[in-house]
């Protein structure tokens, strides 16, 4: 199965409303330029480790839009049409049928009441875990593992440390048997070898991995001195205005 080696990804150009997205802390208001510096870098470092990345138009109606990760779920024989948890994302899904439509032979759906956001999951080589979370209800995992099955994916339900939006954003994949964890997950994952987040730096556990380079935001130093250390690849890229919107590296593209 492959995690990580991917040659294909689907953007969303930020549009000015970007400013205007969810967030836990309204006073960390980003600014518009600055997110589109990053994510111009973020599609420019895509490109160099790889993939040919498809970039969208901008939904001004949809302030979040620009996180296509989270209303949808891509592999190479088939996606899945997701259903984000935030009533203000509902209506990001059609424009996501449509993108998805043009790219997949197969495209399964969730349906009305089964909430999931693609923040929650994570792909691992023989198991996609499903972090229930204040987006991702117990009917939308149990609704999602069952079409990952039909596509030939095994699921795990797990919890989502308190405190965080979304799964993800307490780990990632680093290599097969490699996740990269904020202390509160680290116990609930055997059969992997976990690499902590150095103290302070617990948010850049949302590294992404793509091909033979792990990102990792740049404003967590230690991180990435810690996994050069241990042998990977690890690029810094510039994330911080972005996260203003609680948001990591994942959240910005869907890649298969
Ligand atoms: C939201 O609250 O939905 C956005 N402001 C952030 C989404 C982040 N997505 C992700 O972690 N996959």
């Amino acid at each position: 199965m492959r995690v990580f080696d991917f040659d294909s990804a689907i953007v969303r150009t930020p549009g000015r409303s970007v400013v205007d997205g969810l967030r836990d802390d309204p006073a960390a208001r980003p600014d518009f330029a600055a997110i589109v510096g990053e994510h111009t870098a973020y599609v420019a470092a895509l490109r160099a480790a790889g993939l040919s990345v498809d970039v969208l138009d901008p939904l001004e109606a949809f302030p979040d839009s620009v996180f296509v990760e989270d209303p949808a779920l891509v592999f190479d024989n088939g996606a899945i049409l997701l259903r984000p948890g935030a009533p203000s994302r509902e209506g990001e899904r059609a424009p996501m049928r449509l993108a998805l439509a043009r790219r997949f032979d197969r495209v399964l759906e969730l349906r009305d009441g089964e909430y999931a956001d693609g923040g929650d999951v994570l792909v691992t080589p023989h198991t996609v875990f499903i972090g229930l979370s204040r987006r991702t209800t117990p009917r939308g995992a149990d609704a999602l593992a069952a079409h990952l099955k039909s596509l030939g994916r095994a699921a795990r339900i797990v919890p989502t440390p308190a405190g965080v939006l979304h799964y993800k954003t307490a780990v990632s994949l680093l290599d097969e048997e490699t996740l990269l964890a904020s202390p509160p997950l680290a116990a609930s994952l055997p059969g992997f070898d976990i690499v902590l987040t150095p103290a302070g730096e617990e948010a850049a556990a949302n590294a992404l991995r793509v091909n033979g380079t792990v990102f990792v935001g740049a404003h967590y130093p230690r991180t990435l001195e810690l996994l050069t250390k241990r042998g990977y690849k690890a690029a810094p890229l510039a994330i911080s205005e972005t996260a203003k919107l609680d948001a990591g590296l994942s959240c910005l593209s869907l890649r298969w």
